[in-house]
Parts: structure tokens; sequence; C-alpha cells
């Protein structure tokens, strides 16, 4: 959604397909599979046929490709290294803490000890979005402070991924002050309408925040 959101600020022409990943990655569409071999949404497809996936790489892409929309910092600004630093923070920490809450599976050879490896993905979880919360709230508003960026983007997805997006909001204040600046932006609106109205039916089994 983010990587969506981005190009609905930029405002460029996109093609939006749809991929169902609750089929098992070999039946999905081939095209898909050909570009993505992990799997997973989303991945973008440019004019040129770059191709890119993993959220936060396209993000950094269409930053760069269109520095007219200012979604982030350029090369070379003092900001850039804050705008890179979060976004590899939000993909490789909180959204890998999430893999360990929602799919401990996965990070274990053992059919036992799943609640354990979710109990330690919730301790995850508070840790970053904890940390983050300071990050937004010194001096916030945003990710990067007073100005608005990419970041902030994938930031108020994250908040949609839990069962209770409120209350993870409630915990963390400053997260929410970003997520609703965020939310009142019309292109996220035009976003959010489009992947769906209802976010907290999307991972029933997860108990809320720590
Ligand atoms: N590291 C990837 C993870 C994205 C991700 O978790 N995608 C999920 C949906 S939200 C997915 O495609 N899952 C399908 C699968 O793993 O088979 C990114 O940040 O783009």
């Amino acid at each position: 959604m983010s990587a969506h959101a981005a190009l609905e600020e930029i405002g460029c022409a996109y093609e939006n397909r749809w991929v169902d990943i609750d089929i098992p990655l070999a039946q999905r569409d081939p095209e898909f599979q050909a570009l993505t071999p992990h799997g997973s949404v989303p991945v973008l497809v440019d004019d040129d046929g770059t191709v890119v996936f993993e959220g936060t790489a396209i993000l950094i892409y269409l930053t760069d490709r269109f520095p007219d929309a200012h979604l982030g910092p350029a090369v070379g600004d003092p900001k850039r290294g804050d705008f890179l630093k979060w976004l590899t923070y939000m993909t490789n920490t909180l959204q890998v803490a999430m893999q360990v809450f929602f799919m401990p599976d996965r990070f274990t050879t053992s059919p036992d000890g799943h609640d354990a490896i979710s109990a330690n993905g919730i301790e995850r979880l508070d840790e970053s979005w904890r940390l983050i919360d300071a990050t937004c709230g010194a001096p916030g508003p945003y990710v990067l402070g007073e100005t608005f960026s990419a970041c902030d983007l994938h930031l108020q997805m994250l908040t949609l991924w839990h069962r209770d997006p409120q209350a993870i909001r409630a915990r963390y204040p400053n997260v929410k002050r970003c997520a609703e600046l965020v939310e009142a932006r019309p292109a996220v609106q035009r976003v959010m309408r489009d992947h769906g109205p209802d976010w907290t039916t999307h991972h029933p089994d997860y108990p809320g925040p720590p």
C-alpha cells in the first residue's frame, strides 16, 4: 500500500495489478513469479523495464525517479541518511518482528514452540514501535521531523498490520499523530479506499499490542 500511495502522491500514470497471495507461490501468475522470485508483493515495473521488488526499495526508487514529488531528501541532502535508515529499519526490523509474530513456523524447523516465538515477536514489535514513536515525537510530527516523506507512507501502512490499529496508535501517540497526518492526504485516502475498508479483519489472530 505504501508503494501504491507513493504513485498516487506523484500523480504519474500507472497500472495497478492485484495479486492473490493467498494461493501458493507456484500457482501464482507466472508473469508475477518471473518478476519477483520470492513471490512477495509489491513489485514495480517501470516503463524502461526496470523491475524493483521490496516495498522500501520501491519507495526509494520512486523518490529518486520523481524528485518534483518531494517524497524524500535527494542524495546530498543532509537528511538523506535519516530517510534511508528509517525506511531500512522499518523493513528489516519492524516488519521482521511482524513475521516472527505472524509466521513463527518460518523461524524454527521444529513443529513445537510456535507460541514462544510469537511471544518474542510481540516483544520485538513493542521495541520497534517505541523507537519509532520516539523518533516521530522529537521533533516530529513526521519521521524526518517537519517534512513529510515516503517514510511516513510506510509507517502509516505498518500501523494497519494489526488486528486493532487504534490500539497500536493509542499506545504510541506520536506514531498515531504521524499516521493521522498521512491519512488526511487525499492521495492516501484514495489508495486506502482501493485496498479495502476493513483492515482490522486482516489478521484476526493477532492479540493486540503487548
Ligand atoms: N520484504 C517484503 C515483504 C513484503 C510482504 O510481506 N509481502 C506479503 C504481503 S504483505 C506477501 O507478499 N506475502 C506473500 C508470501 O510471502 O507468499 C517487502 O517489504 O516488500
